[in-house]
């Protein structure tokens, strides 16, 4: 709430200047910075913002529904809720049969999950490697049908409204699993979660999913802490102080509401992939010693040369490996056991002990998680 203020702030100040002055992009860096960050405000394309295209910019953009991002970054979801009737359902799910981009809007049910996903960047890992792991645990018919975005665009909320062509003017509708879903032959949905999310962004798919197949099972990724730049000042066991007490704030939050909401609305029906807590015990891990192969948590956009667990603060490094991680993570949840079971697979590149310990850790992550909903009392990999 707090950055939001700061936000809101800093723009009238900014907006009051520019009314005052009547600047352009030609006279005012910030206005040049500005235009540089969003060239789409420059109305008129002849490289110069002027007040008034910035004033339009801000009112298109500004507001409940923004996706600006704020001052730390972090990015503002649009918060319309859109709640289509069935002659609106029923154009977009035929619109989208007519693309035939994607693949088949279904496959008959095989050996394996058929999936549809949902998500931003931080999902990307766990969603790429899952396709190779089910392969490599024998699930020839596991499948996977993606309509994704970059940041607040593939939050759960955003993919609804773009799939409607509520997302904005300029963007035209994208139907892409609607009509998937619609055949009724999915098994499962994923979404990655995002700043802000309500329990509605994900209560609008699950019922239209199990209205077309009421077998279905939904999981939500959850995030990690990141690793901030001034971090690189402070002692280590400082910034493990940081990163646990951010982590244990993001499951206290959105993880703890969206699974306890949506368990009460759909028993049994939702769950919460620990991809935060996975990547936490491998940062222990370093933090103690016992993971050599790893130089440093983040990479620092590859500055330092090295290998680690973040490649730039946030998104997981793709030199060390650590990438499949998430794909474990996902393989357990969703196969219901652990990929310590998985025989005969050595995945390119990773070290074997690396791999070992991330098939341990992804397993451990998923039975101690509150919102897995998996027990394994007895140990043998299995879901109980
Ligand atoms: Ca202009
Ligand atoms: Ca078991």
């Amino acid at each position: 709430m707090r950055t939001k203020f700061i936000f809101v702030f800093c723009l009238c100040s900014f907006m009051g200047l520019a009314l005052a002055q009547q600047r352009t992009s030609e006279t005012d860096p910030r206005f040049k910075r500005f235009l540089t960050q969003y060239p789409k405000a420059d109305k008129n394309k002849d490289g110069i913002l002027t007040a008034a295209e910035w004033r339009a910019y801000q009112a298109e953009t500004i507001g409940p529904n923004s996706t600006q991002p704020n001052r730390t970054g972090a990015r503002i979801q649009k918060t319309l809720i859109h709640k289509p009737d069935k002659a609106e359902f029923a154009k977009f799910i035929e619109m989208g049969k007519n693309s035939a981009q994607r693949g088949p809007l279904s496959f008959e049910k095989g050996n394996g999950l058929r999936i549809v996903m949902t998500g931003h960047s931080w999902v990307a890992p766990g969603r790429n490697k899952l396709l190779e792991i089910a392969g490599a645990a024998g699930y020839a018919g596991h499948r996977q049908r993606v309509h994704g975005g970059g940041g607040s665009t593939g939050a759960a909320n955003a993919i609804w409204l773009k799939e409607f062509g509520k997302w904005n003017e300029d963007t035209p509708p994208a139907p892409i699993l609607l009509p998937a879903i619609a055949t009724g032959e999915w098994d499962v949905m994923t979404w990655g979660c995002y700043y802000d999310d309500l329990p509605e962004y994900y209560t609008q798919w699950i019922d239209f999913c199990l209205e077309n197949n009421p077998e279905m099972r939904f999981y939500i990724q959850d995030g990690w802490p990141r690793h901030l730049p001034s971090y690189k000042e402070k002692h280590p066991d400082e910034v493990m102080a940081s990163l646990e007490a951010d982590h244990k704030n993001l499951q206290k939050t959105i993880g703890k509401l969206l699974y306890t909401s949506l368990e009460e609305k759909y028993p049994g029906k939702v769950h919460m992939i620990p991809a935060g807590e996975a990547v936490m015990k491998m940062i222990r891990l370093y933090h103690e010693g016992k993971l050599p192969e790893f130089d440093c948590i983040d990479e620092d956009r590859g500055r330092a040369g090295k290998r680690g667990i973040y490649r730039d603060g946030g998104h997981l490094s793709r030199t060390s490996g650590i990438e499949q991680l998430a794909g474990y993570v996902y393989f357990g949840m969703l196969y219901r056991k652990s990929p310590e079971t998985i025989a005969d697979y050595a995945p390119e590149g990773i070290p074997e002990r690396v791999d070992r310990i991330m098939r341990r850790v992804a397993w451990e992550a998923i039975v101690e998680s509150p919102y897995a909903g998996i027990a394994d009392e007895n140990q043998d990999g299995l879901a109980d």
